[in-house]
C-alpha cells in the first residue's frame, strides 16, 4: 500500500510540474507578428516631443549633456535614452509626416530635416529603468511614448526603406508610471534569419504615398492598457547580406539605430470611442493598397507556426504522463491483487 501511495504521489507532482511549466508565459517570449497591416488609428502620432536633434554634420556625440537629458526626459511624449547624436528631432516619429516629408526645421546647412528618426547610441547599455552598469543592462537604447493616460495598444509598426532598416532585435515594455515596466514580449530578426526565415514585409499604408515608408514589419500588443511604451533595442540595424552568423546578420550598425516610423496602434483607454471598441473601423482603415494576391499565404507566420508547435508538445508530454499515471495504478493494483491471490 504504501509503494501505491508513493508512485501516486511521484506520478502526480510530475504532472504538476510538467502543468505548471507550461502554463508559464516565458519571459521574453516572441511576440505575435502581423500578418496584414494594422487597421484602427496610430496613436502615437502628435505626441510631444524634444525639439533637439544634431544639426547637420551626423556624428557621435553631437548632443550636449543637457541635450541628452532633454530627449530622454519621458514627460515628453516621445523620448529616447541612449542617444548621443541624432540626425533628425525625435518628432520624426510622431509628427505624422511620413518619412520622406520634411519635418519643417532647417538644419545649419539649409535643409530640410526629413521625418524619419535615426540617432547613435551612446556605446553604453541601459537596463529598462535606462541605468547603466546592472546586471540587466542589454539595451543599447530606449525609445518611450508617453501618452499622457491610459490607452489600449493593439499593435506596433516599423516603417522603413526596407527590412535591414530597423532596429533588429528588442523588447517592448508597457507601464503606468514610467518606473515600473511589464515585459510584453521580443522580436529579433537575427535570430529568425539564421534559420532561414524572415518577417514579411506587410508593404505600405494605404495612406503613404510617393515615399520611402515602403516597407514595414509589426507585432500585436494584444489589446494591453498602459500609459507608457518602451521599446528597448538589444540590436541596430541589420545587414542586407549576411555571413551566416549571428554577428554578421546582427552587429554591423549596431553603432546606428535608423528607422522611417514607429507607429504604435490602439484606442483611447479611458474615453474610447463609442463604436470603435468592438469592431475594426473600416472607414479609416490603414490597409495596404497593393499586393492581394498573396494575402492569404501571410496568416501564418514562423512565430505562430514555433507557439502552436510548443503548444502539441506540451500537450503530448502531459498525454504521456497521463498514460504513465494510469500505467503504474494498473501495475500496482494488479500486483496486489496477485500477491492477494497467493
Ligand atoms: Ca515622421
Amino acid at each position: 500500500m504504501k509503494k501505491m501511495l508513493c508512485c501516486i504521489v511521484i506520478v502526480f507532482l510530475s504532472m504538476t510540474f510538467s502543468l505548471s511549466l507550461s502554463a508559464a508565459k516565458p519571459q521574453g517570449s516572441a511576440l505575435s507578428y502581423l500578418p496584414k497591416m494594422p487597421t484602427g488609428d496610430a496613436i502615437s502620432l502628435g505626441l510631444e516631443t524634444s525639439p533637439e536633434y544634431s544639426r547637420s554634420s551626423w556624428a557621435v556625440n553631437t548632443l550636449t549633456s543637457e541635450q541628452i537629458t532633454d530627449v530622454s526626459d519621458i514627460k515628453y511624449g516621445a523620448s529616447i535614452i541612449g542617444a548621443t547624436g541624432l540626425e533628425r528631432t525625435v518628432r520624426g516619429a510622431t509628427d505624422g509626416v511620413w518619412s520622406k516629408g520634411n519635418t519643417g526645421v532647417v538644419l545649419e546647412n539649409g535643409k530640410k530635416a526629413g521625418g524619419a528618426l535615426s540617432w547613435y547610441p551612446s556605446g553604453q547599455k541601459y537596463n529598462v529603468q535606462g541605468q547603466v552598469s546592472q546586471s540587466d543592462s542589454i539595451y543599447i537604447s530606449l525609445l518611450t511614448y508617453n501618452f499622457g493616460k491610459k490607452m489600449r495598444f493593439d499593435a506596433f509598426l516599423f516603417m522603413s526603406t526596407n527590412l535591414n532598416s530597423f532596429p533588429q532585435a528588442g523588447d517592448v515594455y508597457v507601464s503606468d508610471d514610467g518606473i515600473s515596466w511589464t515585459l510584453m514580449g521580443s522580436w529579433d530578426r537575427c535570430a529568425l534569419r539564421l534559420e532561414g526565415k524572415d518577417y514579411q514585409n506587410l508593404g505600405q499604408l494605404s495612406d503613404v504615398l510617393n515615399d520611402y515608408s515602403d516597407n514595414s514589419v509589426g507585432w500585436s500588443l494584444d489589446g494591453a492598457v498602459a500609459q507608457y511604451i518602451r521599446f528597448a533595442f538589444t540590436k541596430g540595424n541589420g545587414l542586407s547580406t549576411g555571413n551566416g552568423t549571428y554577428d554578421g546578420f546582427a552587429n554591423p550598425d549596431t553603432s546606428a539605430i535608423n528607422f522611417r516610423e514607429l507607429v504604435v496602434f490602439g484606442t483611447d483607454y479611458e474615453s474610447p470611442a463609442s463604436s470603435n471598441t468592438t469592431a475594426p473601423d473600416t472607414t479609416e482603415s490603414l490597409t495596404t493598397d497593393s499586393d492581394t494576391s498573396s494575402t492569404e499565404d501571410l496568416s501564418t507566420t514562423s512565430e505562430d507556426t514555433g507557439n502552436r508547435s510548443k503548444k502539441s508538445a506540451n500537450i503530448i508530454t502531459c498525454l504521456l504522463i497521463l498514460v504513465i499515471f494510469l500505467a503504474t495504478i494498473t501495475t500496482v493494483i494488479l500486483t496486489r491483487k496477485f500477491k492477494k491471490g497467493h
